[in-house]
């Protein structure tokens, strides 16, 4: 039993993996379904903006990861008690989208010579960043909003 959500993406984590994530530590029912990188050709015109991570929600086609996210959060009840806690976990997640972008640019990029720029540097100034944040709300203890888990973890 998967229940009504069909998360489709390559087979691998990328974009895909904090929905799966999201959606297994909240204990939904998900089909998982990871394609042949062969079959693409095929499902990339299926898609809305032909591209993946698509979540299907029934016969709903959901594309863009952030989308994706904020949708089950929604109905889940996991996206916070107001639009001020809901804009802090949007400015939460955009910010872990830049910092994935700066990874990206590494690892797609010049990797040998940005690796240890990245470590040391951007990974540090970055992540200070988050801790900063998180302190000011929960003492560094806790999640980012309430006792529970919210999208902006991802
Ligand atoms: N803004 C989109 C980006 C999606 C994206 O870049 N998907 C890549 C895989 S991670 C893709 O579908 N690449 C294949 C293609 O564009 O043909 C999101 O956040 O979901």
């Amino acid at each position: 039993m998967t229940g009504q959500y069909k998360l489709t993406y390559f087979p691998l984590r990328g974009l895909g993996e904090q929905t799966r994530l999201l959606l297994n530590d909240q204990g939904i029912p998900f089909e998982d379904f990871q394609f042949d990188r062969n079959d693409w050709p095929k499902i990339k015109p299926t898609m809305h903006f032909g591209q993946v991570p698509c979540l299907n929600d029934g016969d709903t086609q959901i594309v863009q990861s952030g989308a994706i996210m904020r949708h089950i959060a929604r109905k889940h009840d996991l996206y916070g008690e107001n639009d001020c806690e809901r804009t802090y976990l949007d400015m939460f997640y955009d910010g872990l989208k830049d910092l994935r972008m700066k990874y990206a640019q590494m690892i797609y990029g010049d990797y040998e010579t940005m690796k240890d720029g990245f470590v040391k540097n951007t990974l540090p100034e970055e992540l200070a960043k988050f801790e900063k944040l998180l302190k000011s709300k929960k003492d560094g203890k806790g999640f980012i909003l309430g006792d529970k888990v919210r999208v902006s973890l991802a």
